[in-house]
């Protein structure tokens, strides 16, 4: 690996901060979800209800513990730390003409915080945290409005943190809403709530168009105001495996991946590919894009790719589909070379090396591993964590991203795992889906000290960092 890659781990705002109120805060879509558990999603609620119990809310305080945290993170060797600007600490409500100064000197502080200790902060800007008035008040992304929001949410931050931050991503895991009958994508991704005769397939495509279109703006406002800004998009990579060598199954896989990654070809060559805009004409999707957005689409090309990678999917072509189209709540199946992990992610560390070549053949661009990890119940021995299962997965993963690198060639800036820390679920709302390489002593049912406690895994990952990679 080359001398400055960026190791360093990721969180976001919401899943980590608590603060819920502090400092002018207003509520955002995970302020209004529910804890959840495995196999039982979260409830969104119409604002706060008393009584309910709301996960986000407190998260592990990270609000007040930032410097102890970073503290950890350094004592590890991170050189590059990944979360999320929480919108709703710089527009609380998101349609305010003015930022949030209490909100913006939170960011500041935890970003100073970072530099003293040479880790170099990388910034998503949503990362499944819209604003709540924006989704009541205005439909989320289902408006065109929401798209100057995020440009004056954007364009405070680049100029507040010009020269603190290099590193910038627009909206996390956009294509998650690929997805497009899980209401719980819809509303993380898009700030839209499902309406009665709502085609919820045709409302994703909008929303993700706009969202598009807000994200090269972005490229454009952040690139005026510091010309050396890296900007990229955020995509949540699960490689779709055909499950035979029929091959029906092997198209199929091609169109799926199409369906998952298609907004990624939008960012990265800035118009919509020839095979989105054949199946908008079949489906008579009669979508708003105006020759305006066609122009910023592609005065706003990303600078790089940043993604996720959890687990690799698995799909069958099933009769009659002819025209292949993907449906991820019903076409996916159980891979059986590949086990599972308690909440069902098929764990597949060769799929990242897969990933990144696949990404790379297609557009030649920088990537950045923004997140990868495993989620898992860890148990208290003696006041000690023995992580295995995390270090053993891990180290699979790291391999394989070496060999892409070192054997395949791929651009790669930097790897931050998910997560060094503890933190809410974004799924479930769970605490006890642990992914940290540090405890936190908090549970499901809300209950701890919040004491922090390195894990194995910490010990582990500080001497990967401390040999480039060399020592899995
Ligand atoms: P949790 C689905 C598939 C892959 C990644 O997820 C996903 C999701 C949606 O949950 O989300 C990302 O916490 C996301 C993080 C999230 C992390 O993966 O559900 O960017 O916010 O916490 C892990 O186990």
């Amino acid at each position: 690996m080359q001398a400055n890659f960026l190791w360093g781990g990721a969180v976001a705002a919401h899943q980590v901060e608590g603060g819920r109120q502090a400092g002018g805060k207003g509520l955002s879509v995970a302020d209004v979800m529910t804890a959840g558990a495995n196999g039982v999603p979260r409830r969104v609620t119409d604002g706060v209800i008393p009584g309910e119990s709301y996960p986000n809310h407190e998260a592990i305080d990270f609000y007040h513990h930032y410097k102890e945290d970073i503290a950890l993170m350094a004592e590890m060797g991170f050189k590059s730390f990944r979360t999320s600007i929480a919108w709703t600490r710089v527009f609380p409500n998101g349609d305010e003409e003015t930022p949030n100064e209490e909100g913006l000197a939170f960011y500041d502080d935890l970003f100073d915080e970072c530099r003293k200790h040479g880790i170099e902060p990388v910034v998503t800007l949503s990362h499944f945290e819209m604003p709540w008035h924006l989704v009541k008040t205005y439909g989320g992304f289902r408006n065109r409005e929401c798209i100057a929001f995020f440009e004056r949410f954007a364009e405070a931050c680049f100029t507040r943190y010009k020269d603190k931050v290099t590193y910038w991503m627009t909206f996390n895991e956009i294509n998650n809403q690929a997805n497009y009958k899980s209401a719980h994508h819809l509303l993380q991704d898009s700030g839209i709530l499902l309406e009665e005769g709502d085609d919820c397939e045709k409302l994703m495509y909008q929303a993700a168009h706009y969202e598009l279109v807000a994200s090269a703006r972005a490229v454009k406002i952040g690139h005026a105001i510091n010309p050396d800004f890296q900007i990229g998009c955020m995509i949540a990579m699960c490689p779709i495996y055909p499950a035979t060598c029929k091959p029906e199954d092997i198209f199929f896989s091609s169109a799926a991946m199409q369906k998952r990654y298609w907004f990624a070809d939008v960012h990265v060559r800035g118009y919509h590919p020839a095979y989105m805009k054949k199946f908008y004409a079949r489906k008579g999707f009669d979508l708003d894009i105006t020759e305006e957005d066609e122009k910023d689409l592609l005065a706003g090309k990303v600078d790089y790719l940043g993604f996720s990678y959890y687990m690799s999917f698995c799909i069958k072509h099933n009769e009659p589909n002819p025209h292949f189209d993907y449906d991820e709540e019903s076409d996916l199946v159980r891979n059986e070379f590949v086990k599972a992990s308690d909440w069902g992610w098929q764990i597949d560390p060769v799929g990242l090396r897969y990933a990144l070549n696949w990404f790379y053949d297609r557009y030649q661009l920088p990537m950045f591993i923004v997140e990868n990890g495993f989620g898992a119940y860890d148990k208290l021995e003696d006041n000690e964590i023995h992580d295995t299962y995390r270090i053993d997965y891990l180290r699979a993963h790291i391999a394989e991203m070496v060999k892409a690198v070192d054997e395949d060639g791929v651009e790669l800036l930097g790897y931050t795992m998910w997560a060094p820390i503890d933190i809410v679920s974004a799924s479930t709302g769970e605490m006890d889906k642990r992914y940290g390489l540090i405890y936190v002593d908090k549970n499901n049912a809300g209950e701890g000290t919040l004491e922090r406690k390195r894990k194995d895994s910490f010990h582990w990952y500080k001497k990967v960092i401390a040999t480039n990679g060399e020592d899995l």
